[in-house]
Formats: C-alpha cells, structure tokens, sequence
C-alpha cells in the first residue's frame, strides 16, 4: 500500500517566462528574462545590455542581475528563447486539457510580473494581465485543477531590476509587496497556494558552484537582495492571511542534498559548511523567521555588512511560511581534496559520486538524496512539505508521433518511491508537481532539447518546430500513477 493521502496534489510545474512567450503582448514589459540569450550544455546564456552606449553580453544565471547602470537591450540580430517559448500564452486552453486528461489535481505556474506591472512602477495594475492569469486560473478550475501560484520565477521586470541594481534597495521591497498585493486581492477565491519565490537560495548557490566562487562584493550583494527578499516575503505572507485566512503561502528553495567526498574531517566540515550557506540559511530565515548562529560567520567570512533593521526582524518572525516547498535534482559531492572525477553543470560542481549516474548535464540522479532532504528539512521545521519541482532533462528522440522516455519513467518512479518513504517515516508531505510536465525553455541553458515533459512539444534549440504538441509514453505512466495514488509505479 502507498503512502500517499487521499487528497495528495499530484501535478506538474512550469513557470510564465519558460512557457509563455507572447513577451511583448498585452501590455506586457520586459523581464530580465526577456534579454536572455540561448547557451548550451557548452555555452552559456548571456544577458544583452548596453553600458556607456557600448553594447555587451555578459553570462547570466537564473534569476541574475545586470551590472550597475547598464541597460537591458533586446538585440536584432540575437536569439531570444523566452520570447516565444513553447507559446503558452495562446495555447493554454489546450495544455490544460491534456494536464486534465492526465488527471493532474494541482497545475504550479509563475506570474509574470511584468504582464502585471510592466516596469513594476506604475500606479494601476495592467488589466489585460489580470484577465489573461484569471482566464488561466478559470481554465484550470474548470477540470478541478488546483492551482499553486509562484509570484516571482526569476523574471523581475527589467525597469525595476535596473533601477533598484537587482534587489540592492528596499525600493524593491515595496513594489514586490504591492504587486503580491494585487495577485491576492485580484484571485482571491480562485488560488489558495502561493510561493513568494522561486529557488530563493539561487543567489548564494550560484556563486558557490561557479568559477572561483564569487568575490565579497558578489557576496554583499547576494546576501542584501536575500535580506530585502526575506523581507518582502514575510511581509506577503502576512499580507496573504489577512486578505484570505484560506491562503497558504510557501517560499521556494532549491533542494541540493550534499554529501562529503570522504571522511576527512576538513571534507566533513565543508560539507557542513555547503549545507548552511546553500540550505539552511535561507530555510532558517523563512521558517523560523530568523537568521541561524552560522549567520554571522557566513557574514563576516566575505565581509558582508547588511542593512537590516529592527522593524525587518520583527517582520521575518511574523511573517513566516505555511509551509516547506522544494525543487530536488539531484545531491552533489564536496570535498577539499584534488580530484580528476569532477562535474560541473548549473547548480552541479563538485566531485563524481561513484555510487550515483549522471545526466547528459551533469546532474547526479539520487532518490535517496530525496528521502534524506524530505526527512532532514520535516525534522528540523515541522511544516507540511511539497515537492515543486523535480524531473529529468534528457534529449529525446522523436519518433513516430510520440517518445518512448523509459529513462524519465525510471526517473520518477524512483523519486515517488523515495516521498513514498518519507511519509511513511512521518513526513507530511502534501503535493508532487514535477517540473516542465510540458517540454519548455530550459532556465539554466536556454534549451529546449534538455527536456523534461509528459509531452513533448515541437520546438528546437534555434527556435525552429510547429509548436504541436505530443503525448509521449511518460504521459501515460503518470496518468496512471495519478489514478491509483501513487500505487501503480
Ligand atoms: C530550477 C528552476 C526551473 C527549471 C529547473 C530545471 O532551477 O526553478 O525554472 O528550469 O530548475 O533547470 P534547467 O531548466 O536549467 O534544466
């Protein structure tokens, strides 16, 4: 018998700028992800601005910001994944019947800000925006498909971005919490679940698993955005209650489980030391609304001087989440010693497992990783949990009408077994959405060949494809587990 509770949310997540192209209709403005190039496993996105009237690119992670006074520019003769996508924006009436005839109970979507407010700064909402999600919302309902709602997916409105120096000024604070605001007020009674941010903990992974790792200044910064987004998000979160006591709000972490490459104590106390900067920091200052012991360590090792106030710790501890939601990939090995077997992918640096296989990006497949990370974060916050994001990007091979993915069946069948655990061991773990349960733009490379749907959608990495979309053979695997609770695997 599985674990699961009758009333267990099993779905499938996207978010707006990876799916809905339609970048410049409706009223929308530009998002930071609106100025992304297209990388490969090879090569990475960049940001295309122009600084001092000199047009440059420079490599952008999730969620990156752009150097001080520069100017987001959308280049002729550059390529632009997200500005199509996989045309959510017109086909959503016809994705959501397939999410429906897989028999999805919860569908995890992002808002894009900027259909919202289109250089986050004006004083009124853009209507055709608000009706576009409330015609999604309305869809969605229209199937009993419950949706979760991420406010913020790495897509700041490019004005806001560029003004405020991507989160360095609390300017940003407030035109977060207003447009948090409008979203609880304008769906109210048409969404209940909410997720301020998306992988909020980006900022520090991002540095502790590239190149040499980030200098102070790089530090200073990612800290302070993650203080004025701490705060934003408590402040929403209490917001969220008073407008809807219903309201259940959740503040999204991306998931690594670490391991130590071998018993040296010096491996042992890096490992200790990767799971407080990239885990428990920002799980700490969410859940419990307060920063950890090891808070002034992490500071004081990069020199990092923070603005925060009185008034912005109390708002952290009255503002904190309903419950614990998480992406999980994979876990990675860390060690000080030389090693030839190395990885290194985004969010992936490190030493090989020997013990675990790897994807084509380098990404360690590790249910057990999952039970771990399930039981560790329950334990140690005693929230309800949801899983919000977890798949396999692969390359599949198209062929006659549909994709025979045994390997993304494997992979998921292993990580449902591994929740399956974890609740039975206690966890109180209450949805499942998979991420990209439609093929769409990959977030860390901009593909769209490192696939991870339920159906395949006919778009390539130049742009080229009818945008048709195909069931493949994972499509109906999940609608079965979904029938029989997680039973039939
Ligand atoms: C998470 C992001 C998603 C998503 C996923 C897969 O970090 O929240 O937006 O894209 O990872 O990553 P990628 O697209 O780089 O394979």
């Amino acid at each position: 018998m599985a674990n699961f509770s009758n009333d267990f949310l099993w779905g499938g997540a996207t978010a707006a700028n990876q799916v809905e192209g339609g970048f410049d209709e409706g009223g929308k403005g530009l998002s930071v992800t609106d100025i992304q190039t297209a990388g490969s496993v090879a090569t990475p996105r960049y940001l295309t601005y122009t600084l001092n009237g000199e047009v440059h690119k420079s490599v952008s992670m999730p969620g990156g910001g752009l150097p001080a006074g520069a100017k987001g520019t959308v280049l002729a003769d550059e390529y632009y994944p997200n500005h199509v996508a996989i045309d959510f924006y017109h086909r959503y009436k016809e994705d959501i019947k397939l999410f429906a005839e897989m028999g999805f109970k919860t569908y995890r979507l992002s808002i894009a800000w900027t259909r919202i407010f289109p250089n986050g700064t004006e004083s009124e909402p853009n209507q055709a925006g608000l009706d576009f999600y409330r015609r999604v919302f309305e869809e969605l309902r229209k199937y009993d498909i419950e949706p979760i709602v991420t406010i913020s997916h790495y897509e700041d409105p490019l004005a806001l971005s560029e003004k405020y120096n991507d989160w360095q000024d609390r300017g940003m604070i407030d035109a977060y919490v207003k447009y948090a605001t409008t979203l609880f007020k304008e769906y109210k009674g048409l969404v209940k679940y909410w997720l301020t941010f998306n992988e909020i903990n980006s900022a520090l992974l991002m540095m502790s698993t590239f190149g040499d790792g980030g200098d102070d200044a790089d530090y200073q910064h990612a800290y302070q955005k993650l203080h004025y987004q701490f705060v934003a998000s408590a402040r929403a979160v209490q917001i969220a209650h008073e407008i809807d006591p219903a309201n259940v709000v959740g503040n999204m972490i991306c998931g690594i489980v670490y391991y130590p490459g071998s018993p040296d104590p010096q491996d042992i106390m890096l490992n200790r030391y990767n799971w407080e900067q990239n885990i428990l920091y920002c799980s700490d200052a969410q859940c419990k609304g307060e920063y950890p012991t090891f808070a002034k360590r992490l500071w004081a090792e990069h020199n990092v001087h923070l603005d925060i106030t009185d008034q912005d710790r109390a708002e952290l501890k009255a503002g904190t989440v309903d419950m614990y939601t998480f992406s999980y990939y994979m876990s990675n090995m860390v060690t000080t010693h030389d090693t030839d077997d190395k990885v290194g992918g985004n969010f992936t640096a490190g030493a090989k497992n020997p013990y675990l296989q790897y994807s084509a990006w380098g990404w360690a497949t590790d249910p057990t990783g999952l039970q771990y990370y399930l039981e560790t974060m329950y334990d140690r916050y005693h929230l309800p949990m949801m899983v919000v994001e977890n798949g396999l990007g692969e390359v599949d091979k198209f062929e006659d009408g549909t994709v025979h993915d045994d390997y993304r069946i494997d992979y998921l069948r292993q990580h449902i077994q591994a929740m399956d655990k974890a609740i039975e061991n206690g966890v109180d773990l209450r949805g499942y959405t998979t991420w990209g349960c439609i093929d769409c733009v990959s977030a860390g490379t901009g593909q769209m060949s490192k696939r991870y749907g339920f159906i395949y959608v006919d778009r390539d990495d130049q742009g080229k494809g009818t945008l048709a979309r195909y069931p493949k053979d994972s499509f109906y695997w999940y609608q079965k587990v979904i029938q029989s609770n997680g039973e039939e695997l």
